[in-house]
């Protein structure tokens, strides 16, 4: 096996951040509409969190752990125009612009696959791995991470001849984009070079959803493609069916997810499915097509159940892991897919559930919480290790949760100066447990 065959997926989650909370701040994200300011747990969610990083590592797969950003961020509230001490400011805003105290203290980088983009050395033409960090600009608490997203990569990666932290697209309406979950990429072997396939919502001159925005362009991934330094020929630039946006799917990880050589997909995921299914067979003639129809599950169901967004690893028996969100389970349409899977021997397929109740009722499944970073062994050796997940960490970072986070929040409580503090408290240590540096603004 050549140098580029043998990398690895390394899966890099984001650890739940302490004011984990329901905003309902999310058009086209049903979950998040519904649980709107519904009490939240943030212990729970972080330690939901971690037990799939450790059901992962656990199975040998690499696994990283990225820093929870520092919320709620003050200075976007005083530059929505509020003014006077933090106390003031937090409290003016409870009781004038509630949506704005949520929007400042969404915990919503937890959700990595919406973090960057990624493209593995052996898919770009200067053998470096590349990533642009996503503006994300379609709503206005998750533009709020980039800043720091991309601050975090360039400490966490900083080794040029190895990694290119790109700028993030200009935050414009024509660059619309959300990361890694509008990209999929087929391959025989990691190592290998891939096809890269991106998502998108609308372009110019396209059908648009009628009821819910479409927040990836085309012009977005034409752009990172293009970056990336990525062979045109690998490359596939697909639209999203507005019908699926319209029942809530409001990422292409909703409906569809691809490893390796398998892609398993809704079938009305992709506008022009059967004639786009047949170009990436011919890219990759070894591809696993399963296809899931609306007979089978509607779409409703599949927005419910959140079947797609499981997440595929590759495990060292040679079999594949699907790990499914619990949610699955109460759908027996999803049940029967499942189960037609397993029998498949083809497919060799593990499948296992996972609770994430507490994201699940922000939208947030198995795969939006993990971006992958196909690496090979001298950059996982180039990469800072202080963030891979032992059991050591692992360890420490449950007692870490378990003595800085509240069980349960509600909106007025994210006023409360004195969970600022402890916010910072227990950031300002985190940083030490993942030898970060002092990454945040309010430890400079
Ligand atoms: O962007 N939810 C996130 C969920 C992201 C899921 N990620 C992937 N599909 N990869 C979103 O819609 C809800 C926050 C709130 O309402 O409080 C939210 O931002």
């Amino acid at each position: 096996m050549n140098e580029s065959a043998a990398a690895v997926e390394l899966n890099l989650d984001g650890l739940v951040g302490p004011t984990h909370h329901y905003g309902g701040l999310a058009p086209g994200n049903i979950a998040s509409q519904s649980h709107r300011y519904q009490v939240s747990y943030p212990k729970q969610a972080a330690l939901e969190g971690l037990r799939k990083m450790k059901r992962l590592a656990a199975l040998s797969i690499p696994q990283g752990v990225l820093p929870p950003h520092f919320r709620p961020d003050i200075d976007a509230l005083r530059a929505f125009g509020l003014e006077g001490t933090d106390e003031d400011v937090l409290a003016q805003s409870l009781s004038e612009h509630p949506d704005r105290l949520s929007i400042v203290s969404s915990a919503s980088a937890m959700w990595t696959a919406n973090a960057a983009t990624v493209s593995p050395s052996a898919d770009t033409q200067d053998g470096r791995v590349h990533f642009t960090p996503a503006n994300l600009q379609s709503t206005p608490h998750r533009r709020l991470e980039t800043e720091f997203t991309t601050a975090v990569f360039r400490r966490i990666f900083d080794d040029s001849k190895h990694f290119v932290i790109h700028d993030p697209l200009p935050a414009t309406d024509k660059f619309s984009d959300e990361g890694a979950a509008n990209q999929m990429r087929m391959v025989s072997a990691y190592g290998q070079p891939g096809l890269e396939v991106f998502v998108y919502g609308r372009s110019p001159g396209s059908q648009l959803p009628k009821k819910f925005p479409a927040r990836q362009t085309r012009a977005a991934c034409d752009a990172i493609a293009h970056n990336h330094l990525l062979n045109p020929d690998r490359v596939s630039v697909v639209q999203q069916t507005p019908r699926a946006i319209d029942a809530g799917v409001f990422h292409n990880d909703v409906i569809a997810v691809a490893n390796e050589n398998l892609l398993l997909c809704h079938s009305a995921a992709f506008v022009d499915q059967p004639r786009l299914i047949d170009q990436w067979k011919s890219h990759l003639p070894s591809l696993r097509v399963v296809q899931v129809s609306e007979d089978q599950l509607s779409l409703e169901e599949t927005v419910r159940s959140y079947l797609f967004n499981s997440q595929i690893v590759s495990l060292k028996t040679g079999e594949m892991l699907l790990l499914c969100p619990e949610e699955c389970r109460q759908s027996s349409a999803v049940m029967r897919v499942l189960e037609e899977l397993q029998q498949d021997s083809d497919l060799k397929l593990r499948i296992e559930f996972v609770d994430l109740r507490q994201s699940m009722q922000n939208g947030g499944g198995p795969a939006c919480l993990r971006l992958r970073v196909v690496l090979t062994e001298r950059e996982l050796q180039a990469m800072s290790s202080s963030i891979l997940l032992t059991p050591e960490l692992a360890a420490t970072l449950e007692e870490w949760v378990n003595r800085h986070y509240r069980d349960e929040l509600t909106l007025p409580d994210l006023a409360d100066i004195r969970l600022v503090e402890e916010v910072k408290v227990a950031l300002d240590e985190l940083t030490e447990i993942l030898d970060l540096g002092q990454i945040y603004l309010f430890q400079k």
